[in-house]
């Protein structure tokens, strides 16, 4: 039986791409952080600390591969709902924005985490 159409999107032939790390769901983001065009996926702290690791793509034998980099981010006294992520200078690579409860946001340049 064919998987069901939703929307026009066709499901994954790969399934799940991402069984978790042990995080809840508000704790996960999926970002491009390193500019490659893959989404990565994210861990954040309660304290605006981010984890992260970065998409390979689909696995030679099935599923997904990702490359754990570690901590990115130690945060910045912000908590993890203000954190958002953006490219601010255009260069493909989100940047770590906060944005604060009045609308002002703030925001931390992401040079460090090399293309795959
Ligand atoms: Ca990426
Ligand atoms: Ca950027």
């Amino acid at each position: 039986m064919p998987a069901t159409r939703t929307c026009g999107y066709d499901p994954l032939r790969k399934g799940e791409v991402a069984s978790g790390v042990g995080a809840a769901r508000d704790q996960v983001r999926l970002v491009d952080l390193n500019g490659d065009n893959r989404v990565d996926y994210l861990v954040l702290g309660d304290h605006g600390q981010v984890r992260a690791w970065l998409n390979d793509g689909p696995a030679a034998g099935g599923g997904w591969a990702w490359k754990r980099t570690g901590e990115v981010a130690s945060g910045v006294g912000a908590p993890r709902d203000n954190i958002d992520f953006a490219d601010l200078d255009g260069d493909k690579r989100n940047d770590y924005v906060v944005v604060r409860d009045n609308g002002a946001a703030s925001g931390w340049l992401n040079d460090r985490i090399p293309r795959s």
